[in-house]
């Protein structure tokens, strides 16, 4: 599938306000790619698809996860709002004819993070974050940093992520907790 026929594919699924989100993500990642040398076209597909599981039902999403164990069996026991990036990247592989394992696993790990994480999979994480829509808390001092060091914005992004999650009082996807660990400790 390519970029035109992706977002084809959004826009049908997707609320317009997502929409913008996913095209806004598409253009970021892009835009990284070709700063931090990541195959812009790539990025940008998994940009636009990050989130084309976001608005179905979580029963379809269970659904999805019980049939592919091979994207991960352990989403299911956290929050559901983890469950739209493995469903995503099990959608993109049988409805949307993807078979890069690249982009795939970008979509996959788009929520979470994981420690180890390729060039694609923390352009993605981190588009998904700054995009222009975005207005959380502190976004603006993870764009700054984006504009010289990846690493660091996605550090900064997942001490941000723990940070809101933990004053909640939510639980955290031990898969996050290592990707910051990984990063925390990359100059040590
Ligand atoms: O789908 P989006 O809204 O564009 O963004 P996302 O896929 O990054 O989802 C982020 C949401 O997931 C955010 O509200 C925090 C929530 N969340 C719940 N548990 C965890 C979590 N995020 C991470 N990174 N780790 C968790 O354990
Ligand atoms: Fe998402
Ligand atoms: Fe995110
Ligand atoms: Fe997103």
């Amino acid at each position: 599938m390519e970029l035109m026929e992706a977002e084809q594919a959004i826009k049908a699924l997707l609320p317009s306000k997502r929409y913008r989100h996913s095209l806004g993500v598409s253009q970021t990642a892009g835009k990284l790619a070709a700063k931090y040398g990541a195959d812009r076209d790539k990025a940008e597909l998994a940009g636009m698809l990050h989130d084309i599981a976001k608005y179905f039902p979580d029963d379809a999403l269970t659904a999805m996860l019980q049939r592919r164990p091979d994207y991960g069996t352990d989403f299911l026991s956290y929050s559901d709002k983890l469950w739209h990036a493995p469903a995503g990247a099990i959608y993109a592989e049988e409805k949307c004819g993807i078979d890069d394992t690249e982009i795939l696993q970008a979509i996959l790990y788009h929520t979470t993070g994981r420690a180890g994480m390729s060039l694609l999979e923390k352009i993605i994480f981190l588009a998904d974050y700054i995009e222009p829509g975005r207005d959380f808390p502190g976004v603006d001092e993870v764009r700054e940093a984006a504009k010289h060091d990846l690493d660091e914005a996605v550090f900064l992004e997942l001490q941000k992520t723990t940070i809101y999650l933990m004053e909640k009082r939510q639980r955290v996807y031990p898969k996050t907790f290592e990707a910051y660990n990984d990063l925390a400790g990359r100059n040590n």
